[in-house]
């Protein structure tokens, strides 16, 4: 039996114990098979472990490992044109209808072989593990054939054993209508999105389902198809919903008990009250409001009031959020939505747990999680979305404290 005590630590734990950021001033954590098996307060750490191998953090900050639960890792090419354009004055909508946008980035991921994939996402990978990201989730969504779709997951799920990192998948042939389907959104559902979601479901490919509910892309009946589809393969669903119109897309991810539903800047109090009702998380992805110049503010405060949990992701991806940063998105989130920094670490963490299904595993330093920790050199866990553009992990222990 592994077994290791932490001790010296400052501990936020995250977990809602009343104390802000369930912070432990002097604590110990006791690991055993790769579990958290006690936290809290070193001079009330058992007898039985103080015998046990012991490694002093030297008053260093300990949380739950990062959770990105929302990114598009995965894909070819880059968008660099895409930004020019937009700096000259086109819209992310006009782009996306001159056949630039999601669109170009299809080409660029169907051009590339799994293996490539896989290599061009690496980096990317690196930079969030090197913050402290222990698991992340990726999408599909640039292949929107079935035989991309699928090479998409699989080159999601090599990355998940390139690094010693969790990767959840999420199916999002729903994403564009390719070219050769221009027209004709229904006939692509019926052709390759649901066929698609059996195939990948049948080999394990999918954690999850996911949608863009948008003018630009597919409307709230084709999603209601869409995630009738994938509950009766008993995939749980999320959306991209209320990113840039109101479409209704937040309640009808609800109505289908979604984990999450995402971006959310025209959310309005109807969709608010669905998600709260549907235990819906909000995720919030600034780096697309910042990228695409938002100015529609998501529905914080009304999300607040009616308790509906809220996570913070990069929602990396070419187009609308080249961010590789989940620190720095917890960053914008308090400073362009003004989240509190104890909300922006919850959403990167427990938040972003449930916005995975995972909350009964991961996103909190309680007994019985998986032990996954960041160790900072901070003082205090508010420095953590305080700073601009600067990394201040001294570790990530995975498992057993190695
Ligand atoms: N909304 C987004 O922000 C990403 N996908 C989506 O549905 C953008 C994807 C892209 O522009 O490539
Ligand atoms: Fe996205």
């Amino acid at each position: 039996m592994k077994h290791s005590v932490l001790t010296q630590a400052k501990l936020a734990t995250m977990a809602p114990s009343g104390a802000p950021y369930g912070l432990v001033e002097d604590a110990a954590i006791a690991i055993e098979d790769g579990r958290i098996r006690w936290a809290g307060p070193r001079e009330d750490l058992p007898a039985k472990w103080v015998r046990a191998e012991q490694t002093g953090l030297r008053g260093r900050l300990v949380t739950p490992a990062l959770i990105d639960c929302h990114t598009h890792l995965i894909h070819g090419g880059n968008r660099a044109r895409e930004f020019e354009m937009r700096l000259e004055g086109a819209s992310y909508a006009e782009i996306a209808r001159a056949g630039g946008g999601i669109v170009s980035t299809v080409a660029a991921t169907r051009a590339e072989d799994e293996e490539a994939l896989v290599r061009g996402a690496l980096p990317r990978l690196d930079a969030l593990v090197a913050e402290g990201v222990a698991t992340i989730e990726i999408k599909s969504g640039y292949g929107l054939t079935v035989a991309d779709e699928l090479k998409m997951l699989r080159a999601a799920r090599g990355l998940g054993e390139a690094r010693r990192v969790r990767v959840k998948t999420s199916y999002l042939a729903a994403h564009a209508v390719p070219p050769e389907y221009k027209g004709r959104p229904d006939a692509y559902i019926d052709e390759v999105v649901l066929p698609g979601m059996d195939a990948a479901h049948a080999a394990g490919l999918a954690d999850a389902v996911d949608g863009f509910c948008e003018g630009i892309a597919f409307s709230p009946e084709q999603m209601a198809r869409v995630f009738e589809h994938a509950r009766a393969l008993g995939l749980p669903v999320k959306l991209h919903a209320e990113q840039l119109s109101n479409l209704g897309g937040a309640k009808l991810a609800a109505s289908h008990g979604a984990l999450s539903a995402d971006h959310l800047e025209y959310l309005d109090l109807d969709g608010v009250a669905a998600m709260a009702a549907a235990g819906t998380v909000a995720v919030l992805l600034p780096g697309a409001f910042y990228t695409l110049r938002e100015t529609q503010l998501p529905p914080v405060e009304a999300l607040r009031a009616a308790g509906v949990p809220i996570a913070v992701a990069t929602d990396c991806n070419p187009g609308s959020s080249p961010l590789v940063s989940l620190l720095l998105a917890m960053n914008m989130a308090c400073t362009l939505f003004r989240l509190t920094p104890e909300e922006a670490l919850a959403g990167a963490t427990r938040e972003a747990a449930r916005a995975l299904g995972h909350g009964a595993e991961i996103g909190t330093v309680e007994p019985g999680k998986r032990a996954e920790l960041a160790v900072w050199d901070v003082e205090h866990p508010a420095e953590l979305a305080y700073r601009i553009g600067f990394n201040p992990l001294h570790r990530l222990i995975i498992g057993d404290a190695e």
